[in-house]
């Protein structure tokens, strides 16, 4: 098995829920891209609209603006970019601009055009469990068997971008732990992965510093706040990488690698 790959995650958003407006200026976003990839990561994911719940959509133009001239410096610089976004134009704009991964949370779901375009312009592609936009979310975390139905859907999204012609050796699906899911699904989720694997694609782990882990480590309705999550972070990190998971997403770059270097050692025999 090849390393799991470490991706460093970008905000270039005023709003995101763990880091919200610490890197929304474009020379600070280009800064913390560059300590992202002295810290060991392998893709830098950058990300120009928040997905948090009840989060407003941005549009398209101001979507470009921040992604673009962050892509475009990051890649200079000969970083591997991956950009997270739902909308065709700005996976297009983004191609265009050097990126090589396009990292869409809505599967494929919320632009018609979306898979199309990842297909002809070769881009990699990252699918993800997902049932509406932000403010949506919430109320479609209604599962009969959280993990069969994540699992069917997940298929299905994979079923859709190889009908479109993206490449199967480019395409890496993602239940989207915290989307549309409560902290119990997400742990279910988690402890029944092999539903995932058996989807016979590679798999991306994206936990990092999300509100179930705040709930594990304070309560519910006072969760440990999102810089204090890193640690049980990497140890999910470690775990996944431990049985394989082709790469991981994650704020705090330098505990992941440290995570998964250790993991990897002691499964040397
Ligand atoms: N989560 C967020 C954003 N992008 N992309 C993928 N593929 N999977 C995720 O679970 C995911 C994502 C929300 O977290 P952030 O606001 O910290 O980026």
């Amino acid at each position: 098995m090849p390393r799991t790959l470490v991706m460093g995650i970008l905000n270039v958003t005023p709003d995101s829920f763990s880091d919200g407006g610490l890197f929304a200026d474009t020379d600070a976003a280009i800064a913390h891209g560059l300590a992202l990839v002295s810290d060991g990561a392998d893709i830098i994911d950058v990300g120009g609209e928040s997905t948090r719940p009840d989060s407003d959509r941005v549009d398209e133009k101001t979507e470009l603006a921040r992604v673009l001239p962050v892509v475009r410096a990051l890649v200079d610089a000969g970083a591997t970019v991956s950009v997270d976004t739902t909308r065709a134009s700005v996976a297009d704009a983004s191609l265009t601009a050097g990126a090589t991964w396009i990292n869409d949370v809505s599967g494929g779901l919320a632009d018609p055009a979306m898979l199309g375009i990842v297909a002809a312009r070769g881009g990699s592609y990252i699918t993800m469990h997902w049932r509406g936009h932000a403010r949506e979310m919430g109320a479609n975390a209604v599962y009969d068997d959280v993990v069969a139905d994540v699992a069917r859907e997940l298929a299905a999204c994979r079923d859709h971008a190889l009908a479109a012609g993206i490449d199967p050796g480019r395409l890496v699906l993602d239940p989207g732990i915290g989307f549309a899911k409560t902290a119990e699904h997400n742990w279910t989720i988690l402890q029944r992965w092999d539903a995932l694997e058996d989807l016979g694609f590679p798999l991306l782990l994206a936990v990092s510093r999300k509100r179930f882990l705040g709930s594990l480590l304070g309560t519910a309705d006072d969760p440990r706040p999102p810089a204090g999550r890193d640690v049980a972070t990497a140890h999910l990190s470690a775990h996944f990488a431990a049985r394989g998971v082709w790469g991981v997403r994650v704020h705090d770059v330098r505990s992941t690698v440290d995570a998964i270097a250790t993991a990897e050692r002691m499964g040397r025999a």
